[in-house]
């Protein structure tokens, strides 16, 4: 990490995905000890800014992607803040939520800095398209909103944003493709490590490579982090679990190595779903996790 303060977005949204929960996610990473972690770590953090739905925003009943305008309008306000916060010096923090945000966290991002690395740690790829998404859940498309593969593009969430370079994008632990996404991700050129790169190279190797392709000649890099992908028996407190995910350690080494590297200058948590969790074994994990990725270590 460059700058040594943290400000905390709050994104209590959940229409994005399938299942009702992932709302709680901010509240409840927060009651596990979050604020106190960062800070006994030598960070200052801010923990005030709360991005809402605003009232009256509502889809109309049938369209295909649900719930469309709602994560359009919460995006929209939460890449304003994103881009305020690295404006003013500060390292975004963004708690979700369901993994629709990211395309406001990277509208934000891509307003201050033109040329981002994205590394995307997720059991999915989320490259579906509002043509190719087989669920209609909006969380399914925030990479290709990023990439600028879908109809929605991030100038429309935040003016000034620009697509990000497939070049520049890595997706890591993918196990949960559908077909139109293992497409994109041959013909884009981004890289993918998925289960399959993890067992046969191992997971340092892995986001060792990533770090190179998504850090190199980039401004900074983005963490993008899906708490499914990590394994379910981990993880049990998120909507669409996948088994043969990270394990606890390579959850953890992953988080630490991206740390070490000093280039990530801004992440999200997402998919946290506090209504599915058993003994908030999810929530406790995912504060780790965070404390991990801000130089939180055994020794
Ligand atoms: N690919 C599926 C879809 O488009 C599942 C996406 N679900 C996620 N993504 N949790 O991370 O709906
Ligand atoms: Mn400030
Ligand atoms: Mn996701
Ligand atoms: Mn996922």
């Amino acid at each position: 990490m460059v700058q040594q303060s943290i400000s905390i977005i709050r994104v209590p949204f959940g229409l994005g995905a399938g299942r009702p929960g992932s709302e709680n996610g901010p509240d409840s990473m927060l009651k596990f000890g979050l604020v106190k972690k960062l800070q006994g770590l030598g960070y200052e953090v801010e923990a005030d800014q709360c991005i809402r739905l605003p009232d009256g925003v509502h889809s109309q009943a049938g369209t295909k992607m649900k719930h469309f305008e709602e994560v359009l309008a919460v995006s929209g306000q939460l890449g304003e803040a994103v881009y305020e916060t690295v404006a003013a010096g500060h390292i975004p923090l963004v708690l979700g939520g369901d993994h629709s945000i990211a395309m406001g966290s990277l509208a934000g991002l891509t307003r201050h800095y033109s040329n981002m690395g994205v590394i995307w740690v997720d059991a999915h790829s989320d490259l579906n398209t509002e043509l190719t998404s087989p669920s209609g859940n909006m969380h399914g498309i925030s990479l290709a909103v990023g990439l600028g593969l879908s109809h929605i593009k991030l100038r429309q969430i935040v003016e000034g944003a620009i697509p990000l370079k497939p070049e520049n994008c890595v997706i890591i632990g993918a196990r949960d493709l559908d077909r139109d996404e293992k497409a994109l991700i041959r013909s884009t050129g981004l890289t993918c490590f998925t289960m399959h790169e993890i067992d046969r190279l191992g997971i340092e190797k892995v986001v060792l490579e990533a770090l190179r392709i998504a850090g190199n000649g980039t401004d900074g890099v983005h963490l993008s982090f899906d708490i499914d992908s990590v394994d379910p028996i981990e993880a049990p407190g998120t909507g669409t679990p996948v088994r043969g995910g990270l394990s606890y350690r390579e959850a953890h080494l992953s988080l630490e190595l991206l740390s070490e590297s000093g280039r990530i200058t801004s992440a999200e948590f997402v998919e946290v779903n506090p209504l599915l969790d058993r003994n908030n074994q999810t929530s406790k994990l995912a504060v780790e996790l965070i404390g991990s990725l801000f130089g939180s270590r055994i020794l």
